[in-house]
């Protein structure tokens, strides 16, 4: 007998749906967060046979809807920094991830989308083969152009004999700098083939690394720090550098060094907003009048709508993407780009600057830290200004309801700040010490704040995790879906819903556009949404704790009640009455 029919008739087989699940477990899939169809039956049928016999695979989380289980994900990969597995069904339920889709690959949070697909025998030739109706309508041509703009990799899974190996390399790719979604389909006949066990190989992550960020060429380190070494009004604008300690360390320290004015534009991850060059969150004022600008981690710095940039300005760019190859316009200025990790890019650029550094320098430096520091007071009054005002009853004012859950909140509680047009307020007043701690999409897709806080506790179950909507926000996130997940699996969160009766960024968008237009006229924005909803009775229903609060002075007790029942182990829900657009 030749080794290879050996081989085929003495080892035990199982199906590929069980190298799968063996799959994932190998490259690092803690969970599986999952809305299963009949699509998924030899993967259940394989989870229980895993199950009987004690074998590794991910923990599965059941989602009752999609945009839950794809925003549980990208919770988990924004605290570890790993992408986990969605489980969905075909092409309806990958149409439902796509909202989240956008948003993980705006924010580069990894994720492995897997969908199966419409089995492709009818007659019943294979295991698996078309045995009720929607086997015969959910087989579009092209189910990946559902999430395709948001990929960075996708197939179909032709063979089980390759089904570790297109996990790893899903997997290397996901991971590797810039992270975001990648996409696996499966048909059942493919998941219910028999393979030896030695015919299914394994492929190490020793061997099938994935890529991160380098330093920079020294050549543009040095032209950096000679920029530096003569700016009289230096500036760094980020967006995400937060996302690692060491780059909101190596900002911190550049900053103070040089004397660089820091601020955080149109945010994603927060740096640590201790930093005494720390000034806020408009550079507006700031980019007409560097004479050496910096951008670092950065998708939109400002609005070139709003600011004009000084054409003598020296630009430089360094960031995980300097490419942005996924948007087709991208039009911010970059005299040097430095691509790579930004953290260990500005402690090269550090570095060089303390070889060079003469006593004019750090006098220069010294001087300009005192002006910082001006603008920094600045900022904390005119924060303290707008919280003084309470606001009236079903009229909270967001800065001070925003003020009093800053005061009570300790540094590790992470934000997640879809307060859409208070997002603002959130910023202004909860402060950051630690980077990372306040979490806005990169994306534009509402409706995520409630998955990310959810697979976020998942991930860190001893931190206290805050979601911030707006009641618009609320809706789009699938709420009884989110409080669901929360109740099964034991997640307690806190929601806060900021509602102001609609859709305020709409209105404004449209005054933005036609200042005195016929809708400011006839003051009709179609932006008003149901004025009398009880938010808090959604949570109940899932055996949330529900709180509304419309007087201003409620709001610290409430608050506090509120953190109370989260830290006691069920999910609280604030709904608060805020200024009314
Ligand atoms: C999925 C999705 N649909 C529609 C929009 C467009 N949109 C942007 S902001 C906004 C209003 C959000 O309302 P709310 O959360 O209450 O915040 P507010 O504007 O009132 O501050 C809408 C509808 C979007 N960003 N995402
Ligand atoms: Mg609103």
């Amino acid at each position: 007998m030749s080794i290879t029919a050996a081989r085929h008739t003495n080892v035990p087989d199982y199906t590929t749906a069980y190298y799968f699940l063996e799959g994932l477990s190998e490259i690092g899939i803690d969970y599986l967060f999952c809305n299963f169809g009949t699509d998924h039956a030899p993967i259940i049928n394989e989870m229980a046979h895993r199950k009987q016999r004690g074998e590794a695979m991910p923990s599965v989380v059941r989602c009752p809807h999609e945009n839950t289980a794809a925003h549980m994900a990208a919770g988990y990969a924004f605290i570890t920094g790993r992408g986990q597995g969605v489980l969905v069904h075909v092409d309806v339920g990958t149409a439902n991830t796509a909202n989240a889709m956008h948003n993980l690959y705006r924010s580069r949070l990894p994720v492995l989308l897997m969908a199966g697909k419409a089995p492709y025998t009818v007659n019943d030739e294979l295991v698996g083969s078309r045995d009720t109706y929607v086997h015969f309508i959910q087989e579009p041509f092209d189910q990946a152009s559902l999430v395709r703009p948001y990929l960075k990799w996708e197939w179909t899974l032709p063979s089980g004999v390759v089904v570790k190996e297109a996990l790893r390399r899903a997997h290397s790719i996901m991971q590797s700098e810039p992270r975001g979604p990648v996409y696996l389909m499966m048909q059942r006949e493919t998941l219910t083939q028999r393979w030896k066990t030695d015919e299914i190989h394994r492929y190490s992550e020793d061997q099938f690394a994935a890529t991160g960020g380098g330093g920079a060429d020294p050549k543009l380190v040095a032209a950096l720090a000679a920029k530096l070494m003569t700016a009289e009004n230096p500036i760094l604008i980020t967006g995400y550098a937060g996302r690692h300690d060491h780059a909101s360390k190596a900002i911190d320290a550049l900053a103070q060094f040089a004397g660089i004015a820091v601020y955080e534009a149109n945010m994603t991850n927060n740096i640590s907003h201790d930093s005494p060059c720390f000034v806020g969150f408009s550079p507006d004022k700031a980019v007409p009048n560097a004479d050496v600008g910096i951008l670092v981690d950065v998708d939109v710095p400002w609005f070139p709508s709003d600011v004009k940039t000084n054409e003598k300005t020296f630009w430089a760019h360094i960031d995980i993407d300097t490419l942005k190859p996924g948007s087709p316009m991208w039009t911010f200025p970059g005299n040097l780009r430095m691509q790579g990790d930004s953290g260990r890019i500005l402690e090269q650029v550090l570095d060089e600057l303390k070889a060079k550094a003469t006593p004019r320098f750090k006098a220069a430096a010294a001087e300009r830290l005192t002006r910082i520091k001006t603008l920094r007071d600045e900022r904390v009054a005119r924060a303290g200004k707008l919280a003084a005002d309470k606001g009236k009853p079903g009229a909270i004012n967001p800065h001070y309801l925003m003020a009093e859950l800053g005061k009570v909140l300790d540094d590790d509680a992470i934000i997640f700040n879809e307060g859409v047009t208070n997002a603002g307020a959130v910023l202004l007043q909860i402060p950051r010490k630690r980077p990372n701690t306040t979490m806005r999409s990169g994306g534009g897709g509402l409706g995520w704040s409630g998955g990310l806080a959810l697979g976020a506790k998942l991930a860190a179950p001893d931190r206290m995790m805050v979601q911030i909507s707006g009641d618009g926000g609320f809706y789009f996130g699938n709420p009884s879906s989110g409080f669901a997940v929360s109740q099964q699996y034991k997640l307690p969160i806190f929601s806060i819903v900021m509602d102001n009766t609609g859709w305020n960024a709409v209105k404004q968008s449209t005054l933005r556009v036609f200042p005195e237009g016929e809708a400011k006229q006839g003051n009709e924005f179609e932006s008003n949404l149901a004025p009398k909803v009880q938010f808090t009775k959604v949570g109940e229903a899932f055996g949330a704790y529900g709180e509304e609060v419309s007087d201003p002075a409620d709001v610290p007790a409430a608050i506090a009640r509120c953190l109370k029942e989260v830290r006691g182990g069920r999910s609280a829900l604030l709904h608060a009455r805020v200024t009314k657009m």
